[in-house]
């Protein structure tokens, strides 16, 4: 019998997406990710859209030997030389960053490879080639200041209807707000300040893992 060793398959239920202003410094984030790692975000995406490279790759070599052994995969958002620079586990692409196609073919099949989309327009021109499909913002949200209006919860549920793709719902998602997107059919909720910031990240972090387990379970 062949000895090979199957990938583990990839969980986007609890997505962390990290800022740097919310948790106050570089090294803040790196607590702030290994808290919720250990507590129950299942993928971790650096995001840092004012920074300069080299804080980057610093950042992101340490949240790759924070996350590792913990089993959670990185995702560094837009720069695909700082995740090819890292090893880390995958890239994520907005609309107005490299293509899909572009970017799967410099990061390679194994990566994982996520794209946001904020409306059905986006949706529906997603190539093949991802691994999950972003959708967002679905409340308001005050972290992302130039995102797309709102689509509310009728619309992204018809959106996820539509994926062809596991989706993972981004925008003002807090534990007493996720349930409906779990139920409308995410593989996943994506936040920020409901951990970034937040007191005591460990337990911001268990209290969304519980509503998750919840609302799968109901
Ligand atoms: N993309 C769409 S909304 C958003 C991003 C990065 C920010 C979400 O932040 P929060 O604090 O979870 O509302
Ligand atoms: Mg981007």
């Amino acid at each position: 019998m062949l000895n090979m060793k199957m990938p583990n398959a990839l969980d986007l239920s609890l997505y962390l997406v990290l800022d740097p202003d919310l948790c106050g410094s570089a090294e803040a984030m790196v607590r702030t990710a290994r808290l919720a790692a250990e507590n129950g975000a299942t993928v971790v995406q650096l995001r840092a859209p004012h920074w300069k490279k080299r804080q980057w790759l610093v950042t992101a070599r340490a949240l790759k030997e924070a996350l590792a052994p913990l089993g959670v995969p990185l995702i560094i958002n837009d720069h695909i030389d700082i995740a090819l620079a890292v090893d880390a586990d995958g890239v994520h692409v907005g609309q107005a960053d490299l293509p899909v196609a572009e970017t799967r073919r410099l990061i390679g099949s194994p990566k994982i490879l996520g794209v946001s989309v904020s409306d059905a327009a986006e949706l529906a021109a997603v190539p093949d080639g991802v691994d999950y499909v972003g959708i967002g913002p679905i409340y308001p949200t005050g972290t992302k200041l130039d995102a797309a209006a709102a689509t509310g919860l009728p619309l992204f549920a018809r959106l996820v209807a539509a994926a062809r793709w596991p989706v993972v719902a981004i925008g003002g998602i807090n534990a007493d707000n996720c349930a409906p997107l779990m139920r409308a059919g995410a593989k996943g909720i994506a936040v920020v300040s409901a951990i970034c910031g937040q007191d005591d990240v460990a337990r911001a972090t268990l209290l969304l893992r519980e509503k998750i387990r919840i609302t799968r379970d109901a």
